[in-house]
Formats: structure tokens, C-alpha cells, sequence
């Protein structure tokens, strides 16, 4: 079958949208780092739909360690499928926003070359938490990452995100170049904001007069991000093919809710990302806490509790009645109340709609994908909130459940023995770890507990937490997930 391409897109079947403007016009104003599914189905769909009545804005993809979506995408030209699919059907459009694809590795100081383009107003990133170097507890610079001690030394040849970033700002300051405005598009709280002391702590490893020009010129605006993208499955691409009638080597599938709230904080022009659905706010804050601790800590429940309960889906973890029921109940009577109030907002209703999401028949969101990188995704997602309500001496029974079978999880077997693929940065460590302790609530947890790259030092140190900890990671190995599940949702109610 043919390949989805610029020659083949008049072959599309009627009611698949496609690009409504020339693409040769388009013209290149932002490079996008993370080019993963989520960015082709977040950003670019909303870049895609404003470039017919400005065409500044088309986006250079750069990967910054695999060659797979550049191999994928080149050769269709930057043209991919992204379908908003839910229990009703599917509605397709190929999204045209990509000019180019790069893969950083392979010609660090060309893509350097390309951030200096004037042309070029905007970088933004999609790198997930992995991406910025940080000690996610204290928010630090990691300054011993072998990619940022690298970067320090070789700025013209980056590795990292942020060796990226104060690389190309580096050489439009020395070419006496207004900056780029920085937009980070991670699930981090005030991501702009870290954003901006890590890439700032980065350039002054490297030279303090730099640092001092970013400090003062370059803009961070902070985003919430929100659309599910699964990563693509095979069976995704043979449907996709069926719909198209033409291969498309990486399509998007994704759910028809999307949503971006964006700091309007770019000193100038930028895209009219309003006009195609975003919002430009003064403060960003109350969207990013209220989407992490409900979305992102319900899904990491969902994820840890599930994959424990042999749940290869979130959705197959929301037919769980007794587990779908602990994490509604989670949401509303521990997470809702440590959020500040939006005006006008109805925070039922959306956690009510994030129940539904959740449940998408047509999303294979695999729980396994969702539990990586736990290491650096407590934090923000269940560690924070759970500080919020032990500062107002509230019960986290449900929560403290949540880190329960996060330890439980990466102690390395599932309950019927079988070995769990544990994939996070410090997997070697906590396999190592776990492995010492044995499968004992007492000392594994102790163990767990004491790294403070993820827990602090205040939480280790409070006796309501460590011992709901204890106590839920206890029934875990005691009684299993299902019954933990099962007693925690009737103790709780
Ligand atoms: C998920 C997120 O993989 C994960 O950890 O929780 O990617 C989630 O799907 C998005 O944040 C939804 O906006």
C-alpha cells in the first residue's frame, strides 16, 4: 500500500481532514524537542489548525535521542494521521505542522544552527519529566548527570534538553539576536517556572554573564497540557491503514478531549493558539495542580493498583468496580479539597468527565506505560497533595495506598511471581534496594522511604505517613491487591 505522503493526501477518503493551506509557505517558528506522540497529538494539532491564516508558526520535530520518528515521518514528508477516537467512532485529520524532523544526536551543532534562525520565536519542549535534570523533591539542578557534566564542557555538541536550549541561546546572543521564548510542555507543577531555574543553574556551570542574559531577556511562559496519547499500537496502524487507504508509519490516536492553558507570558507576538481551542491565562497554577493531582494522580493509582490487579489497560482497570470506586472516592475526598478554587469552574463535573476519560473503549492505554518513571512522577502527582493534607492534619488513607503499590510495584515480581519490567531512571537502585529489604512491608518501605530525591526528608520523618504506608504495603503483600482494594474503598467510605 501506498505511503501517506504530499503526493498521496488527495487520495484520502472524504471526511479525513488534511492540511487546508500550502505548505510550501509554511514557514519554520518553532522547534519542538520531544517529538513523541504526545506533542504530534497535542501542540501540533493545534499549530496545524492556525497555519492557513499564519504560516510562521510550522514546527521543526526534533527527537532528542531516537531516530524512529524521523525514519517514520520523513518519508511522508512531516504528514501523519491523528484520530480522536472514543466509544462513538473516529474523527481523522493529517496534521501538516511539522516542516522537518531531526534527530539531535546525530548533528548536535546543526540543530544549534537552527535555533539560531530569527526566524525561529519559540522552543518548546515535550522531554517528560526524565528530560530536565532535576532532583524532583527540592526541584535542583542534578549538576552530576553525565549529560549536563557533558554539556557543560561540549555546548556546541548538546545532549541534554537544557544543554540544547542555552546552546542555541548562547549562539543568537553571540550573533546579537533577540532569544527564543521557551515553552515547556511537561506535566510538571509551574514547569515554565522550574523550567527556568534549571536551564539558568545550567548556563551558569557554563558562563555567568550568560546565565545573567537569560535571566533577564528569555521568557518561560508555564502550560497545563492535557489530551491522552497513548503510545501507538500495531493494531492502531492496521486500522489506520484501513481508514486512509495509505500507510502511515506512525499515526496518532488519541482522545477527542484536548486541552492547553498557556501563561501569557511571551513578550510579543506569538500563535493564535486561542483560536484553535488553548487558553492564554495570567496564572497557570490553579489549571497545572488541579490537572496533575486529579488526572495524573488518579492515573497513577489506576496504574500501579491495576497493573498489581492484572489490569493491562486503564480502561480494563476502570472495570474494576472497587478500584474505580477507591480512586473516584480518592479524588473527590482527599485530592479536591487541597485545590484552590477557579472561579466559575466546576470541579464535579471534571473530575466526573476524567472518570469517562478514563474509561475510553477506544484508548489501549497500557497501565505499564503509565507506571514508568515513578520515580519522578510521585512527587507531583499523589507526594504533594499528601503533604498539603497532613499540613491540615487530614486522613490520606487512599493516597498513602497509591505509594503503597508504587513500592509494591517496583519490588520486582507480580503477584503470581512473574517478573515486572520496571523501567525508570532509577530502576538499577531500586531493584537493589527492594531486593535487600525482601518482600517485608517493615523494611522495604523504611528502605524505599529513604530516598529523598522522591520522598524529601519531611515526609520520611512523619510518623502518619510511614505508617499508612506501612500498613497499606503490608496488606498488599499480605492479602494481595484485590482484597487491599476492596477492604481500603469500604474502611474509607
Ligand atoms: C500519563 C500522562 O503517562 C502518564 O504518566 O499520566 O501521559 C497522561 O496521559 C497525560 O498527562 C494526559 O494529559
Amino acid at each position: 500500500m501506498d505511503r501517506l505522503s504530499l503526493a498521496t493526501l488527495d487520495r484520502l477518503p472524504a471526511g479525513i481532514l488534511r492540511p487546508d493551506y500550502d505548505r510550501t509557505t509554511v514557514a519554520t517558528g518553532i522547534v519542538h524537542l520531544g517529538l513523541g506522540a504526545f506533542h504530534r497529538g497535542h501542540q501540533a494539532v493545534y499549530t496545524d489548525a492556525l497555519l492557513k491564516d499564519d504560516p510562521r508558526w510550522g514546527i521543526l520535530g526534533v527527537s532528542l535521542r531516537s531516530p524512529d520518528a524521523r525514519d517514520a515521518l520523513r518519508p511522508q514528508g512531516g504528514l501523519y494521521s491523528v484520530s480522536a477516537s472514543d466509544g462513538a467512532g473516529h474523527r481523522r485529520r493529517v496534521i501538516g505542522a511539522l516542516t522537518d524532523v531531526a534527530v539531535a544526536p546525530e548533528n548536535p551543532a546543526g540543530l544549534l544552527a537552527r535555533l539560531a534562525d530569527p526566524a525561529v520565536r519559540i522552543v518548546s519542549t515535550t522531554v517528560t519529566e526524565k528530560g530536565y535534570s532535576h532532583d524532583p523533591a527540592t526541584g535542583a539542578l542534578r549538576a552530576d548527570d553525565p549529560d549536563i557534566r557533558h554539556d557543560s564542557l561540549n555546548l556546541t555538541h548538546p545532549r541534554s534538553t537544557l544543554g540544547v536550549i542555552v546552546g542555541g541561546l548562547r549562539l543568537r546572543r553571540q550573533q546579537g539576536l533577540p532569544p527564543y521564548v521557551v515553552l515547556a510542555c511537561d506535566n510538571l507543577p509551574t514547569n515554565g517556572h522550574t523550567l527556568r531555574g534549571l536551564v539558568i543553574a545550567f548556563a551558569e556551570l557554563v558562563d555567568r554573564d550568560l546565565a545573567t542574559w537569560i535571566a533577564g531577556e528569555v521568557r518561560f511562559p508555564s502550560t497545563m497540557v492535557d489530551r491522552i496519547v497513548p503510545a501507538t499500537t500495531e493494531t492502531d496502524r492496521n486500522e489506520v491503514r484501513a481508514a486512509l487507504g495509505l500507510d502511515d508509519a506512525w499515526p496518532i490516536v488519541t482522545e477527542p478531549f484536548s486541552q492547553w492553558v498557556i501563561e501569557d507570558d511571551f513578550g510579543g507576538d506569538r500563535p493564535a493558539w486561542d483560536r484553535s481551542g488553548a487558553q492564554f491565562v495570567r496564572d497557570v497554577a490553579p489549571f497545572e495542580l488541579m490537572k496533575l493531582r486529579l488526572l495524573n494522580g488518579a492515573h497513577s493509582t489506576l496504574a500501579y493498583l491495576g497493573y498489581l490487579m492484572g489490569c493491562p489497560t486503564v480502561a480494563a482497570a476502570m472495570a474494576k468496580p472497587d478500584l474505580a470506586g477507591l480512586v473516584e472516592d480518592m479524588m473527590r475526598d482527599e485530592v479536591t479539597p487541597t485545590l484552590p478554587t477557579l472561579g466559575g469552574f466546576d470541579i464535579a463535573a471534571y473530575r466526573t468527565a476524567l472518570l469517562a476519560r478514563f474509561r475510553n473503549p477506544a484508548l489501549k492505554h497500557r497501565t505499564m506505560q503509565i507506571a514508568m518513571d515513578g520515580s519522578l512522577k510521585l512527587p507531583q502527582r499523589l507526594l504533594d497533595t499528601i503533604r498539603d493534607r497532613l499540613a491540615r492534619d487530614q486522613p490520606i488513607t487512599r493516597l498513602a495506598l497509591a505509594v503503597a503499590a508504587w513500592m509494591r510495584y517496583v519490588s520486582g515480581t507480580d503477584e503470581l511471581g512473574a517478573p515486572i519490567e520496571l523501567r525508570d531512571p532509577l530502576a538499577g537502585r531500586l531493584r537493589a534496594l527492594a531486593d535487600d529489604a525482601g518482600p517485608v512491608a517493615g523494611r522495604l518501605a523504611p528502605t524505599l522511604l529513604s530516598l529523598t530525591s522522591i520522598f524529601g526528608s519531611d515526609l520520611p520523618a512523619d510518623a502518619r505517613f510511614t505508617t499508612a504506608v506501612m500498613t497499606a504495603l503490608e496488606s498488599l503483600l499480605r492479602n494481595g491487591t484485590r482484597t487491599t482494594v476492596e477492604q481500603t474503598r469500604r474502611a474509607t467510605r
